[in-house]
């Protein structure tokens, strides 16, 4: 059953299982209402990179940190649509287009980037954008330029926002999320450890996400890539048992939702990768950038893939799944 109304508590004796009955009850969800021999693999490409006025304090983007990032202005559409078409080569059935802005501005850069979603559409991929804060105007030129998702995500719990982040709140966040539901894009939404919350912080985001109107379709929980130059520079790396106890816990609270693991898979090792698989994760990011850090490469990924008898999923899916239904 999809539920909506978790109780905080209910989230917090989850997340507090110890480890492997929780890994057992995450499989056996996952087991239910997915396959789970099938992980996603979705490829991210930088379309506008540095030079944002925000203070997100993890990110190497932020204008005001001195981090090495090679800042450049929007891409052009061909560019974009070449590399999105090699990923689809490679078996990435998603593409996310990513650009370092506060908010999406009505003007020549916002056309450009809905010809991109438009072209990249055409090529048979899920196009998702994350491009900040949109207005529900906006969310809509994207729904009708074929636009299938988009990221915001809510990082870490509304309490613990302000330590992470100044110059937005929690509740503009929000109100993003509520503009793309309304357009009817589905909505990819999650967050990242390793910025010195607290366990109670995870559990208050995961409540939070879990008791959406709707759960987000796409939950990517990232671990904190630390960057030089940024004010997280120095965090203690992310434990891979905090990362497993995220993704387990993600799944049992939205079983049908695509729980990716997404930033921090170049410091896992396969063993560790599988058993976030095995906690209920179906995504991950491939190909060998993220958005300005490193990522394993698809051959990488093919190995392991191979090794643990995964296979990408097809594009889309929900979809045609739902069309079968229809037909029967
Ligand atoms: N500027 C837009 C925004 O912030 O919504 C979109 C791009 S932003 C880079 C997309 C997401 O990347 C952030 O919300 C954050 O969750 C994630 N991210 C950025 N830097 C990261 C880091 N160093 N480690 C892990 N995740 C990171
Ligand atoms: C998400 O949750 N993680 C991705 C994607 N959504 C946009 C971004 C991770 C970025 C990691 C740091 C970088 O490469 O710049
Ligand atoms: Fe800008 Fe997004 Fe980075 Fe925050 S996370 S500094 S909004 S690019």
């Amino acid at each position: 059953m999809i539920r909506n109304n978790w109780a905080i508590t209910e989230v917090q004796n989850l997340y507090n299982t110890s480890l492997l009955e929780l890994i057992y009850r995450a499989a056996t969800v996952h087991r239910e209402y997915n396959d789970t021999a099938e992980v996603q693999v979705c490829t991210l490409l930088s379309i506008k990179t540095g030079g944002c006025p925000e203070d997100c304090a993890y990110c190497p983007q932020a204008a005001r940190y001195h981090t090495n990032v090679d800042v450049h202005a929007l891409l052009q559409k061909e560019q974009v649509v070449e590399y999105a078409a090699k990923a689809k080569a490679a078996g990435s059935t998603r593409f996310c287009m990513g650009a370092a802005w506060r908010e999406v501005r009505d003007n020549k850069d916002f056309d450009r980037v809905l010809e991109m979603v438009t072209a990249v559409n055409e090529i048979g991929m899920e196009v998702c954008c994350t491009l900040g804060m949109l207005t529900d105007s906006q969310a809509k030129k994207l729904a009708d330029a074929g636009l299938y998702a988009y990221n915001h995500n809510l990082d870490t719990s509304a309490e613990y926002y302000n330590e992470i982040i100044t110059t937005r709140t929690y509740d503009d966040r929000l109100q993003t999320l509520d503009n793309v539901r309304k357009a009817g894009v589905t909505v990819c939404c999650g967050g990242i450890i390793g910025l010195g919350e607290t366990h109670s912080d995870r559990i208050k985001m995961l409540h939070t996400l879990a008791t959406l109107p709707e759960h987000p379709e796409s939950v990517p929980i990232n671990a904190l890539v630390r960057i030089k130059g940024t004010p997280l520079e120095n965090n203690p790396k992310v434990d891979i048992w905090d990362m497993v106890r995220m993704i387990a816990t993600a799944r049992i609270l939205m079983p049908k939702t695509m729980v990716r693991l997404s930033a921090g898979r170049t410091d896992m090792s396969v063993a560790e990768q599988a058993l976030c698989f095995m906690a209920g994760a179906n995504s991950i990011f491939g190909g060998d950038k993220l958005l300005t850090t490193p990522n394993p490469s698809f051959e990488e990924d093919n190995l392991m893939f191979d090794l643990l008898g995964l296979k990408p999923r097809e594009a889309f899916k929900n979809e045609k799944e739902m069309a079968e239904e229809w037909k029967a």
